[in-house]
């Protein structure tokens, strides 16, 4: 029987892992932090299917800071695969949280690996590590592959670094079947909302319909190579499927600019902008004139990754893995994933309002102010 352990399983990655892994047949074991509210709601639909909760998904309560759970779990559910998707992932909070990342994202990796080790599971369980894009950071060649060096430009690039090489590390001094999928930027409608993709189309469904004005970004010269999540996920599993551990750009070879990505979100949302001025002063304005995107120097980065772009042949080569949503598609399916959200939250928003209204209580309602790096 197939066994997975998925750290992370909380997060958007974690959460499409998790379904493709259960509509393979295998059993699922996630770890997940203790909070004081529920934080499983990219896994909701599944908690609340009593044929698949504690039948086939089970989660634990963990933290990648934590040995001692990381023991009793690996002793208790005796996986075969285990998928090291946690971490502190947001580059920006990084800088904010630096020794917490490196414990987290650096650390953590290692407690993991020593614990398999320990637990004497080397030979029967396979590990993937969440490795980034971010480790080449200020980059060394265009496009990236496995062979480029690296030169990550965050403590979360740094956190990430000593992940990887201790992932090598351990596969060849322990003959771990460990793996890095060094994995390009992947966004989907579960991504967190704070991330620049996601920020985007929040705002455009919400601009679209009246709830917001405008939206505050940093740079908008900086280039990505944005993919689909759920394809990157189905990739982690082809490479613990090889018979060989290895390492894996996993990416479309494609390249677009934050400001593409606004254009595109807002067009979506049949309200195209047209972008102006420079630097702090450049603005995105809509048909009408008024103002929607803004640069605030609150979203810049003490220091940037200018670009990422990667180039998965040998992925495409040995795993016969090949990203087919597009960047245009990517687009269209957040921002029209985001603007029927932002139709039911002006829906909720004027129920609510007439419930007052109808209790004579009309303007003591709350508004809440997301704090947002
Ligand atoms: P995400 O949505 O931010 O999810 C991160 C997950 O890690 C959440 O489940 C979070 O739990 C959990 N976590 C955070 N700190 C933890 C700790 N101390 N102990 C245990 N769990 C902890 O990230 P994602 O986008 O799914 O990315 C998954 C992994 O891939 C991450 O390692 C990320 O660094 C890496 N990665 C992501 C991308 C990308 O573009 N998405 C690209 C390359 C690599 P809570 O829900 O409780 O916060
Ligand atoms: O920023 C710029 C920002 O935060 C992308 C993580 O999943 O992918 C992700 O890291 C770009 C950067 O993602 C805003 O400066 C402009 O250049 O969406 P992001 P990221 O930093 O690339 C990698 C591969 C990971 O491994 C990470 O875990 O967009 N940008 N304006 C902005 N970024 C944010 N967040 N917010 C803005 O307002």
């Amino acid at each position: 029987m197939k066994i997975a352990l998925i750290t992370g399983i909380t997060g958007q990655d974690g959460s499409y892992l998790c379904e493709q892994l259960l509509a393979k047949g295998y059993v699922v074991h996630g770890m997940i932090r203790r909070a004081s509210n529920f934080n499983t709601q990219r896994l909701d639909h599944l908690v609340s299917d009593p044929e698949v909760y504690n039948q086939r998904l089970f989660l634990h309560h963990g933290d990648l800071t934590d040995s001692s759970n990381l023991n009793r779990l690996l002793e208790r559910i005796g996986p075969t695969e285990i998928y090291n998707l946690a971490a502190q992932s947001h580059v920006k909070v990084s800088f904010e949280v630096p020794e917490y990342t490196a414990e987290v994202d650096g650390v953590g990796t290692l407690r993991f690996l020593d614990a398999i080790k320990e637990a004497g599971l080397q030979k029967r369980a396979r590990f993937y590590q969440a490795s980034t894009s971010e480790l080449f950071g200020l980059v060394q060649e265009v496009p990236q592959t496995e062979k480029t060096p690296f030169y990550p430009r965050s403590p979360y690039g740094v956190a990430k670094l000593y992940a990887y090489w201790i992932v090598v590390n351990y596969r060849e001094s322990y003959g771990l079947h460990a793996s890095n999928g060094i994995l390009f930027n992947h966004e989907s409608p579960r991504r967190g909302e704070t991330f620049v993709t996601r920020k985007i189309t929040r705002a455009a469904g919400r601009i679209r319909e009246g709830l917001q004005e405008c939206v505050e970004l940093g740079n908008l010269d900086a280039q990505r190579d944005w993919g689909y999540a759920p394809e990157y996920t189905e990739m982690m599993w082809r490479i613990l499927q090889q018979e060989q551990p290895g390492d894996y750009v996993c990416a479309t070879n494609e390249m677009h600019t934050v400001r593409d990505f606004c254009q595109n979100a807002f067009t979506t949302v049949e309200m195209p902008l047209t972008f102006e001025g420079e630097g702090v002063d450049e603005v995105g304005r809509d048909a009408s004139g008024n103002i929607r995107v803004k640069v605030n120097p609150q979203y810049f980065r003490p220091s940037e990754v200018e670009l990422l772009i990667g180039n998965p042949e040998k992925a495409r080569r040995e795993l016969g893995w090949e990203p087919k949503v597009t960047f245009n598609d990517l687009v269209g399916i957040m921002a029209q994933a985001d603007w029927q959200l932002a139709r039911q939250e002006k829906a909720a928003r004027a129920l609510q309002q007439a419930v007052l209204q109808s209790l004579n209580l009309a303007g003591m309602g709350t508004t809440t102010k997301m704090f947002e790096p």
